[in-house]
């Protein structure tokens, strides 16, 4: 039932941004099977973006610097590579960044020059190529500075490096899809034991935004085991992990066997958490499919199909409200923007889930129609059938999603005494999931 559900899909996908070449390469590499998606190589990412810029050859081939000199005006080192290109690193920086072990604690790869010992004035004595390839600088009180190239080429001040820098770091270049995605699936047991089957997990959870796993155990502790894989989970007030049932007094309307509309989790948190994983244990009777939609895809469609609803989303922070007790007894309250977006207007996050959103609402008289209008526009965009991915959980199935980033729903279930209806989920933060995939690709790809 699950594999034909998706497979009458091919891979879809409008791109964010769709001018990215990176976004370009990671649609191949997403409609390509799961393990795919690791194995892209940061070597050809590099050559892809440096290719839209006037810059040099970056890493991970071995730098040699062909000449090294100072600018003394724009208090500048500049290093000329043997393939031809440039890079400028200022004194100050340089001084800053002295990777030698009376500036450096090497044991925790951290700074231990103080702030207040660093001249930001500072001029340079000599800075000279050693036999052995390192950039060598002697400063004015004689302190010497001994650099790597390739450390440094990565470093590199031009906007083509530092965007290549970035993106290896954060992996923010997302796939978008719609109806036709082809979810990518992994098997539950190889992702706990294979480093490679997780990096892939990883990965195509970050572009992608969601991953399913199949054959997982069928009973409970399961999604603190994958968590574990990763690090640590999140404890919010509904617990380490939660169950999904249909409770009597329900605490919170996913407990219920009611229909849950499209919604992201705990928008109530001003920090809600970024990823999620829901395993189904038992399933209803009838009734119960899942729903997901790309809440960043359909952010790019609302800022072009309706920009006034996309600007009232972006501007306005909506109250949301949860009370209860799980955990321990809880009064929650935030205030969220719908649309998240950054400086640069991308969006970041996705807060929205209708049950909890606060009959508080902040705003003056004339905008409260505004807002509601906004809010329909953008949820009749992510109904509409060519936007939505279905599919049906089994027992031993394992989804886990972006949360900041999708939004998901539940149809209404019926469910026998005999046979009641039960996922168990967690949470975990990006910033724990990234650590983890950092450290994958490090020992699955080697040295990047
Ligand atoms: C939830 C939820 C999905 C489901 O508990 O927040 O979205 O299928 N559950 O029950
Ligand atoms: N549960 C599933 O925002 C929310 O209330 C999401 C959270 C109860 C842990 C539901
Ligand atoms: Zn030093
Ligand atoms: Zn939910």
């Amino acid at each position: 039932m699950w594999t034909t559900m998706l497979s009458r899909c091919t891979f879809p996908a409008v791109l964010k941004r769709s001018s990215s070449v990176l976004a370009c390469q990671a649609i191949r590499a997403a409609s390509r099977p799961l393990q795919a998606i690791a194995t892209k190589t940061s070597c050809s990412t590099l050559k892809q973006v440096r290719g839209q810029q006037t810059q040099a050859a970056p890493f991970p081939t071995t730098q040699v610097v062909r000449q090294v000199k100072t600018l003394e005006e724009e208090r500048l080192v500049e290093i000329e590579w043997e393939d031809g290109g440039q890079s400028f690193y200022p004194f100050t920086w340089l001084r800053d960044n002295c990777q030698c072990p009376l500036c450096t604690l090497q044991s925790a790869q951290a700074r231990s020059l103080l702030l207040s010992k660093l001249d930001i004035h500072t001029g340079v004595d000599s800075v000279q190529v050693s036999d052995t390839n390192k950039v060598c600088i002697v400063w004015p009180d004689q302190h010497t500075s001994e650099f790597d190239p390739e450390w440094l080429k990565k470093r590199c001040f031009s906007l083509a490096v530092r965007q290549v820098m970035q993106e290896e770091l954060f992996l923010n270049e997302r796939v978008y899809w719609d109806s036709k995605l082809q979810i990518p699936t992994a098997n539950f047991e190889e992702v706990l034991h294979d480093d490679k089957a997780a990096l892939a997990w990883l990965i195509a959870l970050r572009r992608v935004g969601i991953v399913y796993m199949k054959g997982a155990p069928v009973k409970q502790g399961q999604v603190a085991r994958l968590s574990e894989r990763i690090g640590y989970l999140r404890l919010t007030f509904y617990g380490h992990t939660w169950q999904v049932k249909d409770k009597p007094m329900a605490n919170n309307v996913a407990y219920t066997s009611g229909k849950l509309s499209l919604h992201t989790d705990y928008p109530a948190l001003h920090n809600p958490p970024g990823v999620q994983f829901l395993h189904c244990l038992n399933q209803a009777c009838k009734g119960g499919e899942s729903e997901v939609v790309d809440g960043f895809h359909m952010a790019e469609l609302l800022r072009r199909e309706d920009p006034e609803a996309f600007s009232t989303l972006t501007s306005h922070r909506v109250d949301f409200t949860d009370t209860g007790a799980d955990y321990c007894d809880f009064k929650v309250q935030s205030k969220n923007r719908i649309i998240d977006v950054d400086n640069e207007e991308r969006v970041v996050r996705i807060n929205y889930n209708n049950a909890t959103r606060d009959s508080v609402l902040d705003v003056p008289l004339h905008q409260v129609q505004p807002f509601y209008r906004a809010l329909k526009a953008y949820v009749e965009l992510m109904i509409r059938p060519e936007n939505l991915v279905t599919y049906m959980m089994e027992p031993g199935d394992l989804v886990t999603f972006d949360n900041w980033r999708l939004l998901h729903g539940r149809r209404s279930y019926i469910s026998h005494t005999d046979a009641l209806r039960h996922l168990e989920g967690a949470y975990l933060d990006w910033d724990e999931v990234m650590s983890r995939l950092r450290i994958l690709r490090k020992s699955v790809h080697g040295n990047h």
